[in-house]
């Protein structure tokens, strides 16, 4: 391949073309970049991430942890990540502050196998796709499996919700492999954000309760200033703010578990704009939402950078 980009953003990328673009990465930029995998998906798929360091070197370097596509259906929330990927690894010099001074973790689908599904048969498809009893319901939403709170509030038993919590916390070999994955890197990572659709809002812990976490106030303030560079590019608004108190309450939630029980920090849920019916942009879209919201990546990466 001589230049150019390996992954579109004027199309929706399957999981193939979305894995192969990571592998293809790994094979250019040996030296930046290394392709791990957080464990299979129930059907066996990898879920594949890239892990973005230069080693130079420098010792003691913070890391953030990026994620997308819990929800199946979020098709926006792919090409963020895969946008972000693509900034810091093929367009370095422009980033080179935020790849020199962080290492950058990488994971664009966490649901493979229901991201394949929404490709194949069921575009609107939300869950993983295990089978807990009802055939005729499958799937358990991996936002409300995390062993944080587990099915306390907003969230439910039935296994035909939409917000089926799962037989047990961390029933999903998805949510196993993710909160393996950071647990194991855990203590070096600064900031973890998970990309989901819609609303336009930049969500922080807790979920579950409307008690505000001890740090909201720091939260609240960095997710303030990523919004207002998103709102530079072309006026899109985020709300800020815990999540319960800005959206409804969610227990199990990645969000919540990277901060308690991972012991991230910084931990925050982006709800990126709505198109289409809501969870369908087209794919006209996909430019002007990753290259806003990269703006917001790097205000929360340039924080970390320069500590
Ligand atoms: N919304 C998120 C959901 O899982 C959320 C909102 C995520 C709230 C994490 C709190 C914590 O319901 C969508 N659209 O998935
Ligand atoms: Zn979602």
């Amino acid at each position: 391949r001589t230049g150019g980009r390996a992954i579109s953003f004027t199309r929706y990328n399957n999981i193939t073309e979305i894995h192969a673009y990571l592998d293809d990465l790994a094979a250019q930029y040996p030296n930046l970049v290394t392709v791990l995998s957080a464990g299979k998906s129930l059907e066996g798929r990898d879920l594949k991430l890239i892990k973005i360091s230069n080693s130079d070197g420098r010792t003691k370097k913070g890391a953030i942890f990026i994620d997308a596509a819990i929800h199946a259906r979020e098709w926006i929330a792919p090409p963020v990540a895969l946008y972000t990927i693509s900034q810091l690894v093929e367009n370095y010099e422009a980033n080179k502050d935020l790849v020199d001074a962080l290492d950058w973790y990488v994971l664009p689908v966490i649901n493979p196998d229901g991201y394949e599904y929404t490709f194949t048969n069921e575009r609107f498809w939300r869950k993983t796709r295990s089978n807990n009893g009802n055939p005729a319901c499958l799937g358990v939403d991996a936002n409300r499996n995390f062993e944080d709170n587990w099915l306390v509030i907003g969230s439910s038993t039935n296994l035909c919700s939409e917000t089926y919590a799962g037989p047990s916390a961390a029933s999903e070999p998805e949510t196993q492999g993710l909160e393996a994955f950071l647990k194991s890197i855990g203590s070096d990572v600064d900031l973890y954000l998970t990309f989901h659709s819609y609303g336009q809002y930049i969500l922080h812990p807790w979920g579950y309760t409307l008690t505000p976490a001890d740090d909201a106030e720091q939260l609240t303030s960095l997710g303030l200033a990523a919004a207002k560079a998103i709102e530079a590019v072309r006026g899109t608004k985020y709300t800020v703010g815990g999540s319960a108190d800005v959206l409804y309450y969610t227990s199990g939630s990645s969000q919540d578990w990277a901060k308690s029980g991972a012991g991230i920090k910084y931990s925050y849920t982006v709800e990126l704009p709505r198109g289409g019916t809501g969870f369908d942009p087209p794919a006209s879209a996909i430019l002007p939402v990753v290259t806003e919201t990269f703006e917001g990546v790097r205000v929360f990466a340039r924080f970390f950078a320069q500590r």
